[in-house]
């Protein structure tokens, strides 16, 4: 009898704006489509290209202003749009890689001032990470590296408060912290590692708390 597929797992990567998420997700899944093709999907959040993640694009650009409620709402919106697409492939065997999920939601309404219960409760129902990466960069390294500033959100004071408010979001059950500061390299071998040792064999669980 043929073994049962294993499931996909659920990683997201999360950390302060230069942390790297970017370039390691997109290392991460290129690396295991190199070892099987079509084994990992990779989606960034926002999705700048669907209807909602246009505008909030168009928000983080400066180009449109919009309510903060509103806006909250909107990326938890852009979110659940992804939710079918993420379990679908989780039960096919294919591994789902978000670059930003719920909790810089959370972390940047939190950071802005908006109630506290409210923000937390709209993405329940999410699927539940396997892994939160948890990119841990020292704000001397951040500012050494490039593409800083031009958005909404990339200022000194943002940043300081979403760095306060990210790691009182950690959920030991599947928080990883990842020592975000070293070379692309380094970085690479460390969140492989912390892939390898994910169990599949847990079943697929919703978010019932952020
Ligand atoms: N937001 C987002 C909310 O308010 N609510 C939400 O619900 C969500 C999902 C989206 C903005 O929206 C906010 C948060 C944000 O303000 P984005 O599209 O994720 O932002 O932001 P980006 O500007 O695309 O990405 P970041 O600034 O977060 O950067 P990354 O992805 O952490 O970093 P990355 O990989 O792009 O790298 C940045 C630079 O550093 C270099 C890279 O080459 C690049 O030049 N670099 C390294 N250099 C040396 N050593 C390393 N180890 C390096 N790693 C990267
Ligand atoms: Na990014």
């Amino acid at each position: 009898m043929a073994a049962a597929q294993k499931r996909g797992v659920l990683i997201v990567f999360e950390g302060l704006d230069r942390s790297g998420k970017s370039t390691q997700a997109k290392r991460l899944v290129e690396s295991l489509n190199k070892r099987a093709e079509g084994s990992a999907v990779l989606q960034a959040f926002p999705d700048r290209s669907s209807p909602i993640g246009k505008l909030i694009d168009q928000y983080l650009k400066k180009e449109i202003d919009l309510d903060e409620h509103s806006l909250h709402l909107m990326f938890s919106a852009d979110r659940f749009l992804k939710n079918q697409m993420i379990r679908e492939n989780i039960a096919k065997g294919i591994d789902v890689i978000c670059d930003r999920y719920c909790y810089s939601g959370v972390a940047y309404s939190l950071a802005k001032g908006l109630p506290e219960q409210w923000v937390r409760s709209s993405d329940v129902g999410l699927p539940k990470p396997d892994a939160v990466l948890f990119f841990d960069v020292s704000p001397a390294v951040a500012a050494q590296r490039g593409g800083f500033g031009a958005e909404r959100l990339e200022t000194a004071t943002m940043q300081q408060k979403v760095a306060a408010v990210m790691p009182t979001l950690r959920d030991d059950s599947f928080w990883k912290t990842v020592n975000a500061d070293g070379d692309l390299d380094t970085v690479e071998k460390d969140v492989f590692r912390l892939y390898e040792n994910l169990n599949r064999e847990k079943p697929f669980e919703s978010l019932e708390k952020i």
